[in-house]
């Protein structure tokens, strides 16, 4: 699938290991001992209903090749990001036919499959490595020489030098090598057309010359988004070149800040906003907005006022890029920093009856809904036609969402002058199902309660009825 259709999805992103079993069992798992827990591809297949009830039509799945195996000062490769082998599968996770059944039962969902790829590095648990238990690289000169990254500020150190530590050195593959470079080229065109993935998320970007990437995302011949772990606009910016999409990063940590306590900075959120639709190649479009991710805390591990969590959650279904959900989320999950955030889901029971769960359902319902009544509203630029220190309207016409960090004892109003509503317009707070009027010049002036953030869209839009139903 192409750039514009991923634009119009939403995505799950689930850690394989940690999402669902096989058999529908709930084996214990404790994060902090970082072992594999019993997650696989036919768990993701049983559980498929409980993502698509949330209105997600797309899932970014762990990595899918086959790690290190056994036990290290680091734990186990649960999380599939230690590539031994890049022609074989993790056999933890299922086996060929598993993973093809799932991007097949995906499809006739209508839903898209996109696949987690890692070419910067492979890991080892000796340093230095074995090179003869890699494949196909198996020998010292398909590697970058060693020296560890020490030095964020310096390009050629961050690209050429190792990630990982004394205990999973991870071994840089020499990216400027013709005999590496052919193989993942035609490596990643195999990989697409045996699995059909639409899409892929690409790791460690940053950590790879960029002139890499646009060869690379021609021969995968799919939607491609680069996590590029930054907070520095300029810098992601130069990536928003070479491929489809980046993940957002500055702007993920600025709606962190914004909402993490009631003394976040709304206007600091904003302002990164507006430098990125002004500075990345397609402005804020092509771009993954989150709220959490595998490598980060969870939100609820510094927050847990329900106001503002849900004010940040929603902010990834209001904005201009492609939101992207991270599982456990929707279920009020707590862990910190890796490997707490990586909780098994089974523990929640998957329980759907649950205030997240039912945020997260209306707030994909309220963008399908504002796509589908707008045909610009997929190239329309967000703006701010208020910003208060503790109030935000965000508007993308048919949508203002109106959004505030004043926290659950707070009593917020937003006051916004003028919007393309016509004068007597009937709009719906999605969230609540009441309605109001916009007065002339498509005025909306509104009192909120408890810290919640307000949704609005034309009751032509999105009806009572149908938010009724969603509650
Ligand atoms: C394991 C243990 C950890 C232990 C670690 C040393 O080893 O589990 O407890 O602390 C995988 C696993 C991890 C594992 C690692 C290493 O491998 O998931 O559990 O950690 O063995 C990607 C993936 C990530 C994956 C890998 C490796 C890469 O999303 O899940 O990790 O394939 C760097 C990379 C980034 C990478 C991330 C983990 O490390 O760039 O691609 N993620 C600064 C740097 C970033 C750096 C980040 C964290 O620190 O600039 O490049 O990310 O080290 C902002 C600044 C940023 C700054 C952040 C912290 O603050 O603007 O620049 O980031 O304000
Ligand atoms: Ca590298």
């Amino acid at each position: 699938a192409s750039a514009a259709d991923w634009q119009q999805r939403s995505i799950y992103q689930l850690v394989t290991d940690r999402f669902a079993t096989t058999n529908g069992s709930y084996p214990s798992c404790d994060t902090e001992d970082r072992v594999y827990c019993g997650g696989t591809w036919q768990g993701v297949i049983r559980q498929l209903d409980y993502i698509q009830n949330m209105g997600f039509d797309a899932i970014w799945i762990s990595p899918i090749v086959a790690n290190l195996e056994g036990s290290t000062g680091d734990g186990e490769s649960y999380h599939g990001y230690w590539t031994v082998d890049q022609n074989s599968l993790n056999s933890h996770f299922g086996n060929e036919s598993d993973l093809l059944e799932l991007s097949s039962q995906l499809h006739s969902r209508g839903m898209y499959l996109m696949l987690d790829v890692v070419v910067n590095h492979m890991a080892a648990d000796t340093l230095p490595p074995d090179y003869v238990l890699f494949a196909p690289f198996n020998a010292e000169s398909d590697f970058h020489t060693f020296c560890w990254i020490t030095n964020y500020n310096n390009q050629t150190n961050v690209e050429q030098c190792w990630l990982g530590d004394d205990n999973v050195p991870l071994a840089d593959c020499d990216t400027e090598s013709d005999y590496v470079i052919d193989f993942f080229y035609k490596w990643i065109g195999d990989l697409v057309a045996n699995y059909s993935a639409d899409g892929l998320r690409i790791d460690t970007v940053k950590h790879v010359r960029s002139d890499f990437w646009p060869g690379f995302a021609e021969a995968a011949g799919v939607f491609t988004i680069g996590e590029v772990l930054d907070g520095d606009v300029d810098y992601v910016s130069t990536y928003t070149e070479v491929l489809d999409a980046v993940l957002d990063y500055p702007t993920y940590y600025q709606l962190f800040y914004a909402f993490e306590s009631t003394s976040g900075s709304l206007s600091n959120l904003v302002s990164w906003v507006q430098q990125s639709q002004s500075t990345y190649k397609n402005g804020e479009f092509m771009t993954g907005s989150f709220l959490e991710n595998q490598d980060n805390p969870r939100f609820q591990s510094v927050q847990t006022d329900q106001a503002l969590v849900s004010n940040a959650i929603s902010w990834p279904f209001i904005q201009d890029g492609i939101p992207i959900l991270y599982y456990g989320q929707e279920q009020g999950y707590t862990g910190s920093n890796d490997p707490y955030n990586r909780e098994a889901l089974w523990l929640s029971g998957y329980v759907e009856d649950k205030p997240l769960v039912k945020l997260v359902r209306t707030l994909n319902a309220a963008r399908k809904a504002a796509i589908a009544a707008s045909s610009d509203y997929l190239s329309t630029v967000l703006t701010f036609p208020s910003v208060t220190s503790s109030t935000l309207a965000v508007y993308k016409q048919p949508m203002l969402a109106l959004l505030t960090n004043g926290g659950s004892s707070s009593t917020p109003s937003w006051s916004v002058s003028s919007t393309d509503y016509s004068n007597g317009e009937e709009l719906i707070n999605v969230l609540t199902c009441d309605t109001l009027t916009a007065g002339s010049n498509g005025a909306v002036s509104v009192t909120g309660s408890e810290g919640m953030p307000q949704i609005l869209l034309p009751t032509s839009v999105f009806n009572v009825t149908y938010c009724n139903e969603l509650l």
